[in-house]
């Protein structure tokens, strides 16, 4: 018997491979002007030896296109991946907006969503710890809806003017760029100690929110506060959630560097392979609903972006499901050139006075212009609106529709007045009309001016093993930091949020403990804690070590039991091929210990069997003892217990074949995740 666990659907990559056709299979090879090449591995030279001939027209429309393949990588968010997807209202949103896709629960709506890291270059690792961007292309009947949102609520600064100088701060330092895709450096925290309404932000970059195990499983917010707007005219706020079904879930830090040097293609690798293997990523929308009367009834601004709304305070309604059911075809011309802006709303969605969301709309354009080149980056295809556009705008770089006809302006009679505005009543877009007078001021309201409360109810809402990981994140980042000084002054203010979380990374970094009072704050938010999401085995990951001699009934039954909840198995093992088990089964090795590596999965089954050559052993207890550092659910049968070293005995998730309900027990601790109240 021979059986090759791979991916779920058993696709090989062979045969994952062939599935791509292109529309220039099977054709000739032409120029861009559709001549047909006859030649295309020689330039045309003056003789066999002789140089190489300005007239070879194809050789210099070839390298010239070649030259000019790269554009300007984003500012910010450059490394990114994306799928394409739908989404469905679960019943209609009337009551509170007129938004059409929000309307009828039948009405499918296509998407397309881009995951990204905020500071690396295009080429970085994916496992920085940084903010993940979250931004969804609603493609809806009524024109492009973007959510543009980060995996993390509230944001660093309060004022979008702030923006450059935070960003030029956390990027690698100018005099020698380094350090590249991570704010454990002097000008970040000195950016960070002066402009204190970071705390907050700061609270959630340090903590397991930063690292996420996948895109699939982290949360998406749409941080600011928006408005709906209902056909009466009626409008509301509203928080953006993306709340994923397979709860949200992170690695341990150092784990996190790890798979930067093992696999920096990480996440995107698993949300192509979960998309490939028909494990369709799934979100479902929240938003928390706030009336226009209750705007004052907190101790915070709800425009301020640094704060959250609690959940316990305001109920996050689950509303509807977002699918990612599509790869992309082309990473460039998709994910690179899709342009996502905040300003793209439809009717029923509308803005607040927030002032990061309102420079975050004159922003996003801006930067398309210089990133697409030009100002018809609504024509790539990515970028088209499913319904259909007309305008009087007109040329411009790359310019695609050819318009027909003389008439290119408003007013007009030769084409009868159109096309025309749309009246309300016909779908046009009205801008919800806020009572707005004051002084012309640069000024920030006093309402914006605790930095520290909510840090703290971050702080009090961390299980144990959190607190333990921001600390070691703060003694990680200001480690790193050179200047005494500078390090100093974040103990200090982090002092503010809490004297305990402070004063443990003061001693790791041999500052001097934080002055002042400790915060008064003592309210806390379950929904803010890790500890508390779902916890699925579906679609982890789990490293089978094994080696000749197994017992192949045993084995064949717990592989199936994890297969049939949706676990994906792949073997490993000291050289690729087939290993033979005691009764005949013939397992096929998908990885060896040089290709793999235990950051790469969730949970390991050491397999072993009774063949077991000093090399595999070395390297199995190596693999099986990492795994177990990071708290990984471990599995084991007879033979591969022989593997362990001796403080994983009797540990949480440390399970044994003894034959009384292995599978189930293993399965439940690969659910959990991780193990932390494991020693290590
Ligand atoms: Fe962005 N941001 N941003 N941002 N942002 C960009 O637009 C900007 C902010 C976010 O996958 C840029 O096309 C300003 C908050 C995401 O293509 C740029 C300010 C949030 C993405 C820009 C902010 C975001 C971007 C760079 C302060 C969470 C990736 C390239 C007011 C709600 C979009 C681009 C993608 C990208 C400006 C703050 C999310 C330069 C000025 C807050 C997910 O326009």
């Amino acid at each position: 018997m021979s059986e090759e666990y791979k991916n779920n659907d058993g696709n090989s990559k062979k045969e994952q491979l062939e599935k791509f056709t292109t529309d220039d299979r099977g054709k000739k090879l032409t120029t861009n002007q559709g001549l047909k090449v006859s030649e295309d591995e020689f330039s045309l030279k003056a003789d066999e030896r002789g140089p190489t001939l300005m007239e070879d027209f194809h050789f210099r429309e070839k390298m010239t296109h070649f030259d000019h393949e790269r554009i300007p990588e984003r500012i910010v968010h450059a490394r990114g991946f994306a799928a394409h997807g739908e989404f469905q209202v679960y019943e209609s949103m009337k009551k509170y907006t007129k938004a059409g896709f929000l309307q009828d629960p039948s009405k499918i709506t296509p998407v397309f969503v881009r995951f990204s890291t905020v500071a690396g270059s295009r080429g970085s690792g994916e496992l920085a710890r940084d903010a993940r961007g979250f931004s969804t292309k609603f493609y809806t009947e009524e024109g492009n809806y973007d959510l543009v949102g980060n995996n993390i609520p509230v944001f660093f600064i309060q004022d979008a003017i702030k923006f450059p100088d935070l960003v030029h701060a956390l990027k690698p330092e100018p005099h020698n760029e380094i350090p590249q895709a991570a704010s454990a450096h002097d000008t970040f925290w000195d950016f960070i100690a002066n402009n204190q309404e970071s705390a907050h932000m700061v609270m959630w970059a340090m903590s397991d929110r930063a690292i996420p195990r996948s895109f699939r499983m982290m949360e998406g917010f749409g941080v600011h506060t928006f408005r709906f707007v209902n056909e009466e005219g009626k409008a509301h706020f509203v928080k953006f959630h993306w709340k994923p079904v397979l709860g949200t879930h992170s690695v341990v830090w150092d784990e996190a560097q790890k798979i930067n040097g093992k696999d920096p293609d990480f996440h995107r690798r698993d949300l192509w392979e979960s998309i490939e293997n028909g494990e369709y990523p799934e979100y479902e929308l929240g938003v928390q609903i706030l009336s226009e009367e209750d705007e004052f009834k907190f101790d915070f601004d709800i425009l301020d972006p640094t704060k959250l709304w609690p959940e316990e305070d305001v109920p996050v309604k689950l509303i509807g499901k977002m699918t990612l059911n599509r790869n992309v075809d082309n990473v460039f011309a998709e994910t690179e050139q899709v342009a996502f802006h905040p300003g793209s709303v439809v009717p029923g969605i509308d803005f607040s006075n927030d002032p990061l969301l309102q420079g975050r709309l004159f922003s996003y354009t801006d930067t398309q212009l210089i990133r697409l080149g030009g100002p018809n980056f609504h024509e790539l295809p990515i970028n088209r609106p499913v319904c259909p556009f007309h305008n009087n705008q007109r040329d411009g770089y790359g310019r695609q529709t050819i318009n027909k006809g003389p008439v290119s302006y408003h007013k007009n009679s030769l084409a009868a007045n159109t096309p025309e505005p749309a009246s309300e009543s016909e779908g046009g877009f009205t801008h919800y009309q806020e009572k707005v007078e004051g002084h012309k001021v640069r000024a920030r309201s006093d309402s914006f001016k605790d930095h520290f409360s909510q840090a703290t109810l971050f702080w009090n809402s961390m299980s144990k093993p959190e607190k333990d990981h921001i600390i070691n994140a703060f003694s990680f980042e200001l480690g790193k930091v050179e200047s005494e000084f500078i390090q100093q002054q974040v103990v200090d203010m982090f002092g503010k949020v809490s004297k305990e979380l402070s004063t443990a990374f003061a001693e790791a970094i041999g500052a001097n403990s934080p002055q002042g009072e400790d915060s008064v704050v003592t309210k806390f938010s379950p929904a803010l804690s890790q500890e508390n999401t779902k916890k699925k085995p579906e679609t982890r990951k789990v490293a089978v070590i094994i080696s000749s001699g197994f017992q192949g009934d045993e084995v064949r039954t717990i592989l199936d039991a994890l297969k049939e909840k949706g676990v994906q198995s792949e073997l490993l093992s000291d050289k690729l091929g087939k290993v033979n088990g005691n009764d005949g089964t013939e397992l096929e090795v998908n990885h060896t210990f040089l290709t793999a590596d235990s950051v790469l999965f969730d949970a390991v089954y050491a397999v072993s069997g009774s063949e077991q050559p000093t090399s595999f052993q070395k390297k199995a207890t190596y693999f099986i003892d990492e795994a177990f550092s990071h708290f990984k659910p471990i599995g084991a049968t007879h033979e591969g217990k022989m593997l362990f070293k001796d403080n994983m005995e009797n540990s949480p998730g440390v399970i044994y074949d003894d034959g009384k309900g292995f599978a189930e027990r293993f399965i439940e601790a690969i659910s959990a995740h991780r193990h932390w109240d494991r020693e290590v």
